[in-house]
């Protein structure tokens, strides 16, 4: 393998919508550089990116799949990224080491939904950026509609590079507005011919080429003065104003190929070569500390883990990017988060899931190192003394759960371990014990998401789990202030027990005046952990109930808190004001004052006109102009209110406010609403009341449960 300094590596993601057609163009950069002899197609199942049998059997990537290509002295290191919505956390950890993206638009279908929501990230790195129009061979491809929907949607940084001579079947020439000249393709595709740009599209060509040379002079002074001087700009002057264009997101390159047909890709290797930005020419990279550092190979050596594998025959494969320095077989370093050593034993590049063992990585380099001890995604190497943490990547948050129940009860303890080794592969799959809802959760992106897991616990692990309905948590509080008293008298035998409470309800609000008519001798304000408060009052007078007692009251009100009355669910937002009682000198203690406590206050909620309040989320929702109708109906039969519409790009932008409990699958439903055209996300709003049907229905169904 030979040896490439930082200057001749390029690092490049391929991002997209789902079917693309990134696969197959990672598939013919390898197989043009010779680095495979036989190009593999997604659908034969032989691609050197989607090798695992998940990606086998749903026929799309699941996985970012990193790769390697060598082009005219260059090291390309491509990331495959998968291109639905579920699988995003794989875009972004590619992204966030990535030097250049390469977003490829379906001649077919131009932006899609799955471009915008990839666009989200691209912006939030700021990463430079070409476009790839992909499918141009395709009967219905339409290249100028496309390119047309890009300059709408992302703007004047859109810069064409190329076009097809013809689209459709019979697709076999590109004019190049750079280099002037057309690429000719056989009809195997591979090594095209150069050509002279045939008389008939002269014109054009020679204005959009003029287009293209005043776009690469506008991002440097002297680029400027040249052009004004001369009238126009040499090869490596347009080179270079393109570079620094894209490294300020002014200038997005837009090119034309089809990768199936293989044609093209060789053309967009050489780009990446020659123009795209190498790790050397980005910006430092800011460490956590605020100093910043980089990317340079003479520099201190720090390694920054960008995703971790956990492959059932090699265990734990770490990807990472060498940010500064170099890193050779047998060095040891220091991880500042785990505050323990590494040794870096073995080192590879990785295309797929082929290993060639390699001695050293130099700065700005992608790869893979087997058997870290400690170490995970996220977390930064460096040489013992050194303390650089590199910002971490920062996943979305869930936006769907589900409870999950293993089929075999004897399976739950491996259940737990095999949950974390999969949160630690993908970090936006979460999973946690909520003690509320008494079931485990699992969180993540999407519904395919989940079932994705749910595959790999089966397939790779063995463990058959079942998907449950999370129950929704639920809150109760009550409307209308009451008051009740309860005695609690045991006689048994030796000491007794007694205590008797007589207490007020009334439903809190913030900046609500002190109570009146009572004299307060004492005041708590407690801070629910499930969300609100209770405001307890001690107003006892004469000392009817002695000081010490007090606690005990509050205690057994609390545990009714955690167990609401009407549903179970916890209680938010009540002041409790207790104002008499009796106490015996003998048989009271601390549990009679307790029981007392609690039953007065269950009894007085009961007579306090209780509602059940529910988790609304707000919901934000991206759908084609024309299907928009269908969404708006479907979400009102959810019990949502609708709060806005915008567009955005080519899309129109749905914004309600829905109870969670009405969310259940939805994306299921969205997407077949939608034929997979929309995608939505949510975030927790406020609770509010439920309807007083449905408030019916869960207090019976409570009370049945109660009963058996
Ligand atoms: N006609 C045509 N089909 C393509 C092209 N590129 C990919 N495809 C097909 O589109 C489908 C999706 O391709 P794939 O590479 O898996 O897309 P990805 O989801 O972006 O990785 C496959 O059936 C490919 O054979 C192309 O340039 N032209
Ligand atoms: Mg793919």
């Amino acid at each position: 393998m030979k040896v490439y300094d930082d200057k001749h590596i390029k690092n490049v993601v391929l991002l997209g919508a789902s079917k693309a057609g990134k696969t197959t163009l990672s598939e013919a950069m390898l197989f043009e550089a010779g680095i495979i002899n036989r190009r593999g197609t997604v659908e034969e199942k032989n691609t050197v990116s989607d090798y695992h049998e998940i990606e086998h059997e749903r026929g799309s990537s699941v996985y970012a799949t990193t790769m390697h290509t060598e082009w005219r002295n260059y090291k390309i290191n491509i990331i495959d990224t998968p291109g639905l919505d579920d699988f995003i956390g794989e875009v972004i950890s590619s992204l966030r080491v990535a030097d250049t993206a390469v977003m490829l638009l379906n001649a077919e279908h131009g932006v899609e939904i799955g471009t915008e929501l990839i666009w989200k990230y691209v912006e939030e790195f700021k990463k430079p950026i070409i476009f790839a129009i992909n499918h141009v061979d395709h009967n219905k491809s339409d290249f100028e509609g496309t390119l047309e929907q890009a300059q709408k949607r992302f703007g004047k940084a859109i810069t064409l590079m190329q076009y097809p001579l013809k689209q459709g079947d019979g697709f076999n020439a590109i004019i190049d507005l750079l280099k002037m000249i057309m690429y000719k393709f056989p009809t195997q595709g591979g090594k095209p011919q150069k050509l002279p740009i045939p008389p008939e599209e002269l014109e054009k060509a020679n204005r959009l080429h003029n287009e293209l040379v005043e776009k690469a002079a506008e991002n440097d002074d002297m680029l400027m003065e040249k052009f004004f001087e001369k009238g126009s700009l040499n090869e490596d002057e347009l080179r270079e104003g393109l570079k620094l264009g894209m490294l300020h997101h002014d200038v997005y390159p837009v090119f034309c190929i089809s990768a199936k047909k293989d044609m093209g890709s060789g053309r967009l290797m050489g780009f990446i070569d020659n123009v795209a930005p190498s790790a050397t020419d980005q910006f430092k990279e800011p460490l956590t500390n605020g100093s910043e550092l980089a990317s340079d190979p003479k520099g201190p050596a720090a390694l920054f883990i960008f995703k971790t594998l956990i492959e059932p025959h090699l265990g734990k494969v770490c990807f990472f990017k060498v940010m500064s320095g170099e890193v050779k077989t047998g060095m040891d370093f220091y991880n500042p988060i785990t505050r323990g050593s590494e040794r870096i034993n073995q080192l590879f590049i990785m295309d797929g899931k082929n290993r060639i063992p390699v001695e050293k990585f130099t700065a700005g380099d992608i790869g893979a190192t087997l058997k870290l001890r400690n170490t995970q995604t996220n977390q930064t190497l460096c040489l013992p003394g050194k303390e650089y943490q590199f910002d971490p990547i920062h996943f979305p948050e869930a936006r769907i759960n589900t409870a999950i129940i293993t089929k075999n009860k004897s399976d739950d303890d491996k259940l737990g371990a095999v949950l974390s080794d999969i949160h630690q592969e993908d970090p936006t799959l979460t999973v946690e014990y909520s003690s509320e809802l008494r079931q485990i959760i699992l969180s993540g992106q999407g519904e395919l998401h989940l079932a994705t897991a749910k595959w790999r616990l089966s397939h790779t692990y063995h463990l058959e789990v079942e998907f449950i309905k999370p129950r929704i948590p639920y809150r109760e509080t009550i409307q209308k202030p009451s008051q009740a008293n309860y005695r609690h008298k045991k006689q048994s035998g030796g000491s007794g027990q007694f205590g008797e409470v007589y207490l007020k309800v009334e439903p809190y609000y913030e900046d609500m005046p002190e109570p009146t008519g009572l004299s307060i001798r004492d005041k708590e304000v407690i801070e629910l952990s499930w969300g609100g408060k209770l405001v307890f009052y001690n107003c006892i007078v004469g000392g009817v109930i002695d000081q010490r007692y007090l606690p005990s009251i509050l205690k057994g009100v609390m545990e009714k808190m955690q167990e609401g009355p009407i549903t179970g669910s916890f209680v938010r937002d009540v002041r409790v004001l207790v104002y008499d009682g009796k106490m015996h000198a003998v048989d009271s203690n601390d549990i009679s004052f307790k029981i007392a406590g609690m039953m007065a206050f269950k009894e007085a909620f009961q007579l306090a006109d209780p509602k059940i309040l529910e988790p609304i989320y707000e919901i934000e929702i991206f759908v084609p102009e024309a299907l928009m109708g269908d969404v708006v109906i479907d979400l009102q039969t959810r019990r949502s209110v609708i709060l806005g519409m915008d567009t955005k790009g080519n899309y129109r932008v749905v914004r309600a406010r829905t109870p969670l409990a009405e969310l259940d699958k939805y994306s299921t439903s969205l997407r077949s609403i939608t034929q997979g055209k929309g995608s939505y996300s949510g975030h927790f709003a406020e609770y509010a009341s439920v309807p007083a049907e449905i408030q019916k229905k869960l207090a019976e169904e409570y009370k049945k449960m109660e009963s058996h």
